[in-house]
């Protein structure tokens, strides 16, 4: 039977990063359709962030993105974090905008280009020094467009070269975790467009070199929570960029396009004691709001991953696990179809009221006339994000 207190006390302690990228503008190769009242600068990302966490209770945590949110002062953004009572996470690199970088980062065949890649992925490192991060979130869009263009081998000596650069570089309390696309920007090669890519190379370098998973990354028809499971075993999984897609890296709202995914997921997750803070799986979101509001849609995908949470702790583990043995097919899916079918609206309403919250997030955020606020506040400067 579940025990229903240790579910409440696991949601509660949940903690969801939400990406400062997407409180700014964002879009396709196609447009940008700019929203009034965006951040202008990383603070004011990090004010509404806080809005996100006033609403839900569960995202205290903000990742940076560099150099789109490079600050003169890095303890003083901290500080203002703080104010509002977040803290600072993961550090993304960025070694996909530069010109430079046409051919590749830190595969690229000319050494003086990986050095200069090198150099940004040291200076995030710096900067986690500054912040207080624990993780380093390193995603290479380096990869060819045409067969025979550079050599698949050469490029993974080069990648390794600089991953174990950067891996001597970290601190003790210090973690990198490698993400993996299967394509796009490359439409050839990508030279980490897998999880096994991934692992082979954070099985080399450590333990302190984990695997990212970013649910948009995937081949159509892949079982992410089979690579999930498979990492969590190995003690790999460092973390999740949540989001959701119907055909490519679409970035959309986590949960939106496939939330029984997103349910077998968390499934893979719980059951493997991967919600436990010893267990050190990040779980951020990584997502761009190209047409909706883009408050409100972190807070919808917050209470995505809290419901989807919620349903795989109300899965009847030892019910399950009596099917599975006794080889009762039926049985076993229908344990796991009913906690999946459970409404648990309500539960977390309930919580959330335990917590001192409003039951539901999004009229707290009504509410609070926030967006009103922005709207009429951030008039003149730039806008941060794409299409600036
Ligand atoms: C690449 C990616 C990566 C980020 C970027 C914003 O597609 O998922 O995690 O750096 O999006
Ligand atoms: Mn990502």
């Amino acid at each position: 039977m579940t025990d229903l207190s240790a579910v409440k006390a696991a949601l509660k302690s949940q903690r969801i990063e939400t990406p400062s990228w997407g409180y700014g503008n964002s879009g396709t190769r196609f447009k940008v359709f700019r929203q009034a009242g965006v951040p202008r600068d990383p603070y004011e990302k990090l004010d509404d962030a806080a809005q996100v966490q006033a609403a839900t209770g569960v995202a205290p945590v903000v990742s940076l993105h560099i150099p789109w949110d490079r600050v003169d002062d890095f303890a003083e953004l901290g500080t203002h974090a703080k104010k509002h009572g977040l803290t600072l996470g993961a550090i993304n690199s960025n070694v996909f905008q530069d010109d430079d970088f046409k051919l590749g980062s830190v595969t690229n065949a000319d050494p003086a280009i990986r050095r200069k890649a090198l150099d940004h992925l040291l200076e995030c490192v710096d900067i986690m020094d500054q912040t207080g991060s624990r993780d380093l979130k390193l995603w290479f869009s380096d990869g060819t467009n045409y067969p025979g263009q550079d050599d698949i081998r050469a490029r993974q000596d080069r990648l390794a070269e600089a991953l174990a650069a950067v891996y001597e570089r970290l601190g003790d309390d210090q973690r990198m975790l490698l993400e993996y696309k299967l394509f796009e920007p490359a439409f050839y090669t990508t030279d980490v467009p897998d999880w096994g890519t991934s692992y082979a190379h954070c099985l080399k370098l450590g333990p302190k070199a984990q695997v990212v998973v970013d649910t948009g990354h995937h081949a159509p028809g892949t079982n992410i929570e089979f690579i999930v499971a498979f990492l969590l075993r190995e003690k790999k999984l460092g973390g999740f960029d949540f989001n959701s897609r119907f055909y490519a890296d679409d970035d959309l709202m986590v949960g939106s396009a496939d939330p029984f995914q997103l349910f077998r997921i968390l499934h893979e997750v719980a059951k493997n004691n991967g919600l436990a803070a010893e267990t050190g799986v990040a779980f951020m979101l990584d997502q761009c709001h190209n047409i909706e509001a883009k408050i409100p849609a972190v807070i919808r995908s917050v209470m995505n991953v809290q419901e989807a949470t919620a349903k795989a702790l109300l899965v009847d583990l030892d019910a399950l696990t009596a099917g599975q043995r006794s080889g009762d097919v039926l049985a076993a899916n229908a344990v796991l179809m009913d906690a999946y079918n459970t409404d648990v609206r309500p539960l977390l309403a309930e919580i959330r009221q335990e917590q001192g919250l409003n039951p539901d997030p999004m009229a707290a955020y009504r509410d609070s006339r926030w967006q009103q606020q922005i709207v009429a506040g951030r008039v003149g400067g730039e806008q941060a994000g794409w299409g600036a």
